[in-house]
């Protein structure tokens, strides 16, 4: 196998309630399909209140977090477990700057938004919080063993 297989992760995204209300739930996986990436798991929810929680707690007592969890329990998202060679940097720079104001033309934050909160999509930040989220959502991804579901 020409790829080294160490670098394999596993990362978290989400259509947020404004990509998914818009439609642009195909956008996002056609962006995720075309640069390589596999959707392992995927799922149209409405979030509970605890999983919010729980996925935005680093967030917790800041100015927005309530708004925050207001907005992502306001409609359905599309939650997803994608794999690939350094899937966490490399959704990371599809998905373009978190203020999508300043993220580049051609990231998908760049393309189709110009807010900090309504901005279409998330993804984990790094290894440790892909970890944290996907457990949120799809805990069979992230089992015991380094690596698990990979
Ligand atoms: P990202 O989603 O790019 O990882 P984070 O983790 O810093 O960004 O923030 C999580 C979410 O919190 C963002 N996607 C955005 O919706 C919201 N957020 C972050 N900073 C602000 C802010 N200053 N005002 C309002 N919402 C914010």
């Amino acid at each position: 196998m020409s790829e080294n297989s160490s670098e394999q992760e596993l990362t978290f995204v989400m259509v947020k309630p404004d990509g998914v209300r818009r439609g642009l739930t195909g956008e996002v996986i056609l962006r995720l399909e075309r640069k390589g990436l596999e959707i392992v798991r995927m799922e149209k929810i409405l979030m509970k209140p605890e999983q919010a929680a729980t996925l935005y707690s680093p967030h917790f007592g800041k100015p927005f977090y309530e708004s925050l969890v207001g907005f992502i329990t306001s409609g359905p998202v599309v939650v997803m477990g994608v794999k690939g060679r350094k899937a966490v940097s490399v959704v990371r720079k599809l998905i373009g700057s978190t203020d999508a104001a300043e993220a580049q033309p051609g990231t998908v934050r760049g393309d189709f938004s110009t807010a900090v909160q309504e901005n279409v999509v998330h993804a984990s930040s790094s290894p440790e919080d892909a970890r944290r989220e996907l457990s949120i959502f799809f805990p069979e991804l992230v089992g015991e063993k380094e690596g698990g579901g990979l």
